[in-house]
């Protein structure tokens, strides 16, 4: 039997599993494909970026030295555009400041404009990708230790205020250009690795550039702005300025959207179950879907529980139009692009697998108080067969099915990163 038959056999064994239940396979095809993911870009050089650092500062980490890392923009898109000829479904990209182009001009972060961004902006053009945007508040000579927004230095705030009224000027002349929004996504390591004992200071330095960053209302649309909240960072243990109480009392005081990544609580704490809380009160939310390993490791991420509570829960809650999806890791121990496939083939089928479950059967059990019926059904939903759709997904989109993908990485491996030594 070739691959192509036993896949539309499957399908079809699928289609009557799924019909039985009453469920619309290709109703949820679509919807699952028409659901925007953000890739980071930052997989591809271990968060390296192009505009100077020698390290990578701010309490996160890179481990592992496999071989191919991109080492400059020509690199990086030609990877990119690899891994996405193994992604299905609508994609965007995220970019951070430091990927900056900047072609031997003297232009630091405090003064970028979109011409720093041009490159990307053709790129993504090119792709048929939407952008999102990251101001760089780490890895930078103006870092206050740790401090960027909330230093004490005036100097060096004012530096980073700037940074951020650019970022977000970018982050609008990104929308204008691929006309669709941008998220703009401000995350600060600052803190402080052993105990604050000002801990206010710092938090009212902080409030006061982000008031400054934020004064200007116009271009949320085109580019709304989300805070990134954290626990805590390497070297960075004991005060985290932006805490997740602060971040998301600022975003809902401030009408910015809320941004949570899945690393940065305590490791008992499911970002699955602050979704639809987050959402009552808060316009919009930024996901940064990571895989904590004990701590906030970034590891790739799996199609493990979470991720598909994750997607549950926004599909379920049909909050697919306000939750914006963008993944956020980094390994360096393993392919980089093989990385990024793994990662953002797990979200899409997170997706359609939230799609593909049987809501109606399990709303109807909860609202008739049968517990064990619902527990039954959630059980029983775990091995519908949702890789015999995945793969009909994939030959339908002229995208490698789970098996095909890999061989085809290792080739690139081969031909383009074995090249970089
Ligand atoms: C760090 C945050 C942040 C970064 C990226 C590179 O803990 O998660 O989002 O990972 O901006
Ligand atoms: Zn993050």
């Amino acid at each position: 039997m070739s691959e192509e038959t036993r896949t539309r056999k499957g399908y079809e064994y699928a289609l009557e599993v799924y019909g039985a239940l009453g469920i619309d396979v290709e109703a949820a095809l679509q919807a699952a494909d028409a659901l925007p993911v953000s890739m980071h870009c930052w997989q591809g050089d271990d968060v390296g970026g192009f505009d100077g650092a020698d390290s990578l500062t701010g309490g996160i980490a890179v481990t592992g030295n496999y071989p191919g890392k991109a080492r400059n923009f020509e690199e990086l898109t030609r990877d990119i555009t690899f891994a996405l000829s193994l992604i299905p479904g609508a994609r965007k990209l995220n970019l951070h400041a430091s990927y900056a182009v900047r072609e031997g001009r003297k232009v630091d972060r405090d003064g970028y404009t979109l011409r720093e961004f041009e490159p990307w902006v053709a790129f993504a053009k090119d792709q048929g990708l939407g952008l999102d945007f990251n101001p760089t508040f780490f890895s930078h000579p103006m870092m206050d230790g740790d401090l960027s927004l909330s230093s004490p230095d005036e100097g060096k705030r004012r530096f980073w205020v700037e940074h951020g009224k650019r970022c977000r000027e970018i982050g609008q002349g990104f929308a204008r250009a691929l006309g669709q929004p941008c998220v703009v996504n401000f995350w600060m390591p600052d803190g402080t690795k052993d105990t604050c004992v000002n801990t206010q200071a710092f938090r009212a330095r902080m409030g006061a550039s982000l008031d400054e960053i934020f004064a200007d209302r116009d271009g949320l649309q085109l580019a709304p702005c989300a805070l990134e909240s954290k626990l805590f960072g390497v070297g960075v243990e004991s005060f985290t300025v932006v805490s997740h109480e602060y971040a998301l009392g600022y975003a809902i005081k401030n009408g910015l959207t809320a941004c949570l990544d899945t690393g940065h609580f305590h490791p008992t704490e499911a970002v699955s179950m602050k979704v639809s809380a987050v959402m009552n009160f808060v316009d919009s939310m930024l996901l940064h879907i990571s895989r904590p390993v004990r701590w906030d490791s970034d590891h790739v991420v799996a199609l493990d529980e979470e991720l598909q509570r994750i997607m549950d829960e926004i599909i379920w809650n049909n909050l697919q139009d306000r939750v914006f999806i963008g993944l956020d890791f980094f390994d360096a121990s393993i392919n980089r692009v093989a990385a990024w496939a793994i990662g953002m083939r797990n979200a899409r089928k997170a997706i359609l697998g939230a799609l593909l479950a049987p809501a109606r059967q399990l709303r109807e059990a909860e609202a008739a108080g049968d517990y064990t019926r619902r527990l039954a059904l959630l059980e029983e939903r775990k091995t519908l067969p949702l890789g015999a759709v995945w793969d009909y997904y994939c030959l339908r989109h002229g995208i490698p099915e789970d098996g095909a993908w890999l061989p085809r990485v290792k080739a690139y491996e081969q031909s383009e990163l074995g090249k970089r030594v």
